[in-house]
């Protein structure tokens, strides 16, 4: 499928998604949210793929959800956008594949929370972060108030909600907020070699150990590592478990075949 917002690159088994609507600064309008809606289903059934990068065109990431397309809307039109969005979030989160931000400038608003979904998130030196939602009169609407004091603690999140003020991505490294700042020239080089990386690994521990932290942040230590035990039990159902093992006592690199 050919896509207006978006560019999709395929190269080996790392599917680069680039957000490509620099005259509004890659801003979040519902056209672009149905698009990246349609390219995470369309990625999540190629089996060819097993690592995704996302990042943006220009010196934005994502510089919020669409302003001109949100000041008129009602209520309902507001839900269902906000909807949307948390949809398309979910998607990301509980991908099988692990998703890479690669954050090249402005990742405010929708554009922090499409990157807090992320998996990994390496960040250009310039870089600004931040939830600045309160300066329209609205707070965030696609997960902003909820994942953000996950990642960096109630403190820092309320500060950065409620002040609305951005920061640098060495800040935001600081607070837990990314994996790594990187040389803007570097960015795009850096989350490639990492994709390639992941690739390497077994896709079904990828998605295994995805959902265990993500679903295992939100419930009892208890239950959560009860989920583990079951999730570790299953793990020696498959092939890859065998490989994995036999590699090593084989001293070769394992060669996972997603079974
Ligand atoms: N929406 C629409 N257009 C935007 C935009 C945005 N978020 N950000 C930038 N643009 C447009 C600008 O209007 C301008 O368009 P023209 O005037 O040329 O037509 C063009 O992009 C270039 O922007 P600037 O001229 O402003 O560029 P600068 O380099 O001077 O400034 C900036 C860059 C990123 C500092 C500035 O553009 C800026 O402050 N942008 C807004 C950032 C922001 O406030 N983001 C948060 C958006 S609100 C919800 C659902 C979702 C959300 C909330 C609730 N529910 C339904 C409940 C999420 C909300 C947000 O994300």
């Amino acid at each position: 499928m050919s896509y207006k917002h978006l560019i999709l690159e395929k190269k080996d088994a790392v599917a680069t998604i680039k957000i490509h609507r620099p005259e509004a600064l890659n801003a979040l309008n519902k056209d672009v949210l149905t698009e990246l809606t349609v390219v995470v289903k369309e990625l999540e059934k190629d089996t060819n793929v097993k690592a995704v990068i996302l990042t943006g065109e220009g010196k934005a990431f994502i510089a919020g959800a669409d302003i001109k397309q949100m000041k008129d809307m009602t209520m309902l039109e507001a839900k269902q956008f906000a909807e949307q969005g948390h949809q398309l979030l979910s998607m990301i989160e509980q991908s099988r594949l692990p998703y890479i931000a690669a954050v090249n400038g402005y990742a405010l608003g929708g554009g922090c929370e499409v990157m807090m979904a992320c998996d990994i998130i390496l960040a250009s030196a310039q870089a600004k972060i931040g939830q600045p939602e309160t300066n329209l009169g609205i707070h965030p609407g696609f997960g902003g108030t909820q994942r953000l004091p996950r990642l960096v603690g109630i403190t820092k999140a309320k500060e950065l909600l409620l002040t609305g003020d951005p920061i640098d991505a060495h800040e935001a490294l600081r607070i837990g907020l990314i994996n790594k700042v990187v040389e803007p020239e570097k960015l795009l080089t850096e989350a490639e070699a990492l994709a390639q990386k992941l690739t390497q690994k077994s896709g079904i521990q990828t998605s295994f150990i995805k959902a265990l932290v993500n679903k295992g942040i939100n419930i009892d230590l208890p239950s959560a590592c009860s989920l583990e035990i079951a999730s570790f039990s299953s793990c020696f159902a498959t092939e890859d478990q065998k490989e994995g093992m036999s590699a090593f006592l084989e001293k070769r690199k394992p060669s996972f075949k997603e079974k």
